[in-house]
């Protein structure tokens, strides 16, 4: 807005350093979703030897290992990539609350951005139309948000 001093974070690549955490439940949509992200950073001019893959059981473990990729300071953000689908799990709830839970409080208390491309979905139908069909890819999405949250970060550094 004019005459207001805002500031946005550009989606400019400047070597950022990426870990993409997996989780390889649902695999037949997470790796969709990996693709779409990978895809992304390359394109906005990312490395391939900037960007590391960690891949874990499920949505739940993806906060541990997260918070510890976000200890060793070798990235500057985190993707967190996973599929947590109602209809294929009665906890779905427990699942997805601690996934997302997990990664919000890694993100505060390491102070690292970390992009949410977990699905938290009630059906397989919904869950591809997520992941590169109808409704986008949310991997990509996840990619370009954290893109842009490094940038605006550095912006107040
Ligand atoms: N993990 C997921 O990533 N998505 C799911 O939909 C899911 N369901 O349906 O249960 C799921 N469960 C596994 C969970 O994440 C853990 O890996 C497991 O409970 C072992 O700790």
């Amino acid at each position: 807005m004019k005459h207001i001093q805002t500031t946005e974070g550009d989606l400019t690549i400047n070597g950022i350093r990426f870990g993409i955490v997996v989780g390889r439940f649902n695999s037949f949509v997470v790796e969709h979703l990996l693709e779409g992200a990978v895809d992304c950073l390359l394109r906005h001019g990312a490395k391939k030897d900037e960007m590391e893959i960690v891949r874990v059981p499920g949505a739940f473990e993806i906060p541990l290992i997260t918070q510890r990729l976000a200890r060793q300071k070798r990235f500057d953000a985190i993707i967190a990539l996973g599929a947590v689908i109602r209809g294929g799990t009665p906890h779905f709830d427990y699942v997805a609350g601690e996934c997302t839970k997990g990664l919000a409080s890694v993100s505060l208390a390491e102070d690292i951005p970390i992009a949410f491309g977990v699905l938290t979905v009630d059906t397989i139908e919904q869950a591809i139309e997520r992941s590169g069909t109808k409704a986008g890819n949310k991997g990509a999405e996840a990619a370009l948000s954290v893109i842009e949250m490094v940038n605006l970060l550095r912006a107040f550094s």
